[in-house]
């Protein structure tokens, strides 16, 4: 019997006593309920066993749930924690370009070094463990101006659009047969007074397969730190 049948005959049975004896709607009543009894337990174990089964089934959505999200978020990941440390290097990088070039300005040389040695010890200390030497890469110029460091060779920019564009004449000043965007200074630390130009660039390499696989196989790119400073009025010759 359905457990609504059986209550419905309770209530009937209660009804029944206005019309019947006593004692036949009380045994009535009694045996309605002793079947009552019986089914309401059965009822709550397919309760219990229905919610088993949907717990179970909220558990596979989830587990599906986190194979479709989980590798993208394992990416973001890898992705945030590669380009934090990109970026920490470069800090460093500049850090280590205005250590040398304060090192560089004042003309002091130490009696057992040069002052490339000493430029190329302070980028090392100040670089920090994330950068590797053998990847890097010191340059240092001298220029006119501070304007000539960032000056590029001139060229006639025939569709106004302020860049240089392939068929745009330009004045190859340094000789190489290719417009350059900056034109290179003397290579050296200067003298006294002169504007001298550090660079450094670094070849920064991802720690992980991860981004070169999806970059299409680029193993990293170049970090590049400069500094244009002028030299200190130093005795010549110190
Ligand atoms: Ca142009
Ligand atoms: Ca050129």
């Amino acid at each position: 019997m359905e457990p609504a049948t059986a209550l419905r005959a309770v209530k009937h049975d209660a009804r029944l006593t206005a019309r019947q004896p006593v004692s036949k709607a009380v045994s009535a009543a009694r045996t309605r309920l002793r079947i009552a009894s019986r089914i309401v337990p059965a009822v709550g174990w397919r309760s219990s066993a229905s919610g088993l089964a949907l717990a179970g089934d909220r558990r596979g959505i989830a587990a599906l749930e986190f194979a479709l999200v989980g590798p993208l978020v394992v990416l973001l990941l890898i992705a945030t924690v590669e380009f934090s440390l990109a970026i920490s290097s470069y800090v460093m990088l500049n850090l280590a370009a205005s250590e040398a070039a304060r090192a560089g300005m004042t003309g002091f040389v130490a009696a057992d070094k040069t002052r490339r040695q000493m430029i190329t010890e302070t980028v090392a200390r100040y670089a920090g463990g994330l950068i590797d030497p053998a990847r890097l890469t010191v340059t240092v110029e001298v220029h006119q101006s501070f304007a000539d460091t960032r000056r590029g060779e001139p060229f006639r920019d025939a569709n106004g659009n302020g860049v240089r564009d392939e068929e745009e004449w330009f004045a190859d000043v340094n000789d190489n047969g290719v417009w350059d965007a900056r034109i290179e200074g003397e290579e050296g630390l200067g003298g006294p007074d002169d504007i001298v130009l550090y660079t450094l660039d670094y070849g920064w390499r991802f720690f992980t397969p991860v981004l070169p696989y999806l970059l299409g196989g680029e193993e990293g790119f170049t970090i590049s730190a400069s500094l244009a400073i002028r030299n200190e009025p130093y005795p010549d010759g110190l």
